[in-house]
């Protein structure tokens, strides 16, 4: 009996962590492509705030711009809460343009791989017109207050990487945009990035019609924690990152499992 219930423990745990999703994993895994806050390729970071919207169940503390403002810490309290469905526009100059690869990262302040909280992402040349990138969620179910999203289940989410490490985003995606064929949106003149908590109910839909589902409902510093954003000199990822998905095996030693009781007491 003690023989069948390890092998049913392995078993599990094989399930959980063993086959890879459709996208990239967690950061510091191979084919990650999360970006250390200390990366050479950053070049700078937001250093206004326009339109901070907070959205519901946030706490006074929990609203404050200015943290959102140069460069990302990676401590957790470093942040400014978005709430439900809240939102805050950052500035930068000089502006964020289109270079070969990666063109700017979001940061979160998650303390582990898969307790992510997530947001959508919008460009702006004028601070007026706005378009976002598209987004992709694998998560099947809701997603419990202290529950986990694995992160090779989204794509195009801030907030897919535990704090400290930055979701890299890639405007050359935006170039067929209306918006940027009729010249609303200059692809090398992005002044202004919108970031739009998920309010991750199952209510709101990624660009293939699924739910989008994170954990909900979260309370105190509810939503999204904005930590920084910056600009990238084009960070490329190199071939031998890309091809990497068949090693499915290897996870963080900082993920968990689908249900991370023993992180209840930490509301970040
Ligand atoms: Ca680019
Ligand atoms: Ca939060
Ligand atoms: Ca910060």
């Amino acid at each position: 009996m003690r023989r069948l219930i390890i092998f049913m423990i392995f078993f599990c745990l094989l399930f959980d962590f063993g086959f890879s999703g459709e996208f990239d994993p967690a950061a510091e895994q191979k084919g990650s492509f999360a970006v250390k806050n200390d990366n050479a390729e950053i070049l700078n970071w937001a250093d206004s705030f326009y339109d901070y919207l907070p959205g519901k169940n946030v706490d006074e503390i929990w609203k404050n711009p200015l943290n959102a403002l140069g460069k990302a810490s990676g401590e957790v309290s470093d942040i400014v809460c978005l709430g439900d469905g809240g939102e805050i526009t950052l500035g930068f100059y000089p502006p964020v343009k289109n270079r070969p690869g990666f063109d700017f990262a979001v940061f979160e302040n998650s303390f582990s791989d898969r307790f992510l909280e997530l947001a959508r992402v919008f460009v702006s040349t004028n601070g007026t017109d706005f378009i976002g990138f598209d987004t992709f969620s694998n998560t099947l179910n809701p997603v419990s207050t202290y529950g986990t999203v694995n992160p090779e289940d989204i794509k195009n989410f801030a907030g897919k990487y535990r704090r400290g490490y930055g979701t890299c985003f890639d405007l050359d995606e935006l170039r067929e945009n209306q918006m940027v064929v009729s010249g609303k949106v200059d692809l090398n003149e992005i002044n202004f990035i919108k970031i739009k908590d998920v309010i991750g109910s199952g209510e709101e839909t990624d660009s293939r019609g699924n739910p989008i589902f994170d954990p909900y409902p979260t309370f105190g510093s509810g939503g999204f924690d904005l930590d920084g954003a910056c600009s990238l000199d084009g960070l490329l990822i190199s071939q031998d990152e890309e091809d990497s998905d068949e090693d499915g095996i290897e996870y963080s030693g900082e993920g968990f499992g689908n249900e991370g009781g023993c992180f209840i007491t930490i509301i970040f």
